[in-house]
């Protein structure tokens, strides 16, 4: 059973969650650094302890990698093992993660693994290749010494799939990838479900370090049902994530294929490139999308957020419902609802 998260309480570093309007995040951060931003509400609890790395100094890289960390082993949020199958009955894990001189590593279709972002990292830094995907992503892991866990679904990822099971009909819902027997499964429903549990199974980060180095990471379950063996956009550098030392960071959240067709995180960091606000190169990014899709683009959420070597961030998405989590100081971790185009 999913345990109730109760938002408002912070744990130790007693720090406060509500949600800004985002026309303040476009205006208030200048020269801002440490900083740490991640998708969705759970960003709230991950970035507490990406906050504890960069307070103290640490790198980036480090306070990702821990901040999402939270996310995988949660019960709250199903990022991690605890997430919906795929329409087989396996939860399988996508992950990636890039740090400040553009070396990067992933791992895709990766079963009975906790901590898929910890092997993005050992891929990244163990091995001449950028992305392991199924049996092998899982032998390195293993190799690597990371355990393998039961294959055995929690009890809401099975009572969810039974459910699934009556139609077997995939139709991602807007701002809900998770759980297909949830009553209020309706386009703009709230990021936090009226039972207290969380719906995305997904959680990308970037932060910029005490010495201006940036890196990012992005970890998911995927799609719940999604056909066996596929891949989203969360461990496809440029797609889910791209950090640019030179110009800032971004990640990705909502349909993976829809991101992919972009390479949607890249473009946000070259739209930085070329001078626009984070605010504005997500925004950019997600009218690209609204264009290739047409009239089907009312049917999915995507939502970027990304950072800038001067500290600015901003986050955009297609549809009412997303929102990001921002963390700046021991006092500054808060919710900003993502603007939104349609
Ligand atoms: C995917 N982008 O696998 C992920 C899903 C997601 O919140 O972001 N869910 O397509």
């Amino acid at each position: 059973m999913i345990h109730r998260r109760k938002f408002l309480q912070l744990g130790s570093l007693g720090l406060s969650s509500f949600s800004f309007p985002s026309f303040i995040s476009s205006k208030s951060t200048a020269a801002r650094r440490p900083i740490v931003i991640s998708t969705w509400d759970a960003g709230i609890d991950a970035n507490k302890a990406a906050w504890q790395v960069l307070r103290n100094g640490g790198r980036a890289l480090d306070a990702v990698e821990q901040g999402v960390m939270v996310t995988e082993s949660s019960q709250n949020c199903c990022v991690g093992l605890g997430a919906n199958p795929d329409r087989d009955g396996f939860v399988t894990l996508d992950s990636c993660i890039m740090d400040e001189n553009g070396n990067c590593g992933g791992v895709a279709f990766l079963e009975r693994i906790k901590h898929p972002v910890s092997v993005a990292r050992r891929v990244m830094e163990k091995t001449p290749h950028v992305l392991l995907v199924g049996a092998g992503a899982q032998q390195f892991a293993v190799e690597q010494g990371f355990p393998l866990e039961p294959q055995k679904l929690s009890p809401d990822a099975e009572r969810s799939y039974k459910e699934w099971l009556k139609k077997s009909e995939y139709k991602p819902v807007i701002n809900i990838e998770n759980n297909a027997n949830k009553k209020n499964q309706a386009a703009f429903a709230p990021a936090k479900l009226d039972n207290g549990e969380w719906n995305h199974d997904t959680i990308g980060m970037v932060a910029m370090d005490a010495n201006g180095n940036l890196s990012g990471t992005c970890t998911t379950s995927g799609a719940g049902f999604k056909m066996r063996g596929r891949v989203g956009d969360s461990p496809i550098i440029g797609a889910g994530l791209f950090v640019d030392n030179e110009v800032g960071a971004a990640t990705a959240t909502g349909q993976g294929e829809d991101v992919i067709r972009i390479c949607g995180s890249h473009l946000v960091v070259e739209l930085m490139r070329q001078g626009l606000s984070p605010e504005n190169a997500c925004k950019k990014a997600v009218e690209r999308i609204i264009k290739i899709k047409g009239s089907k683009a009312k049917d999915i959420q995507v939502g970027f957020i990304a950072i800038n070597k001067q500290g600015e961030y901003g986050g955009y998405c297609i549809q009412k419902g997303f929102n990001f989590a921002v963390c700046y100081a021991d006092d500054k971790n808060f919710l900003v609802d993502g603007k939104y185009v349609l």
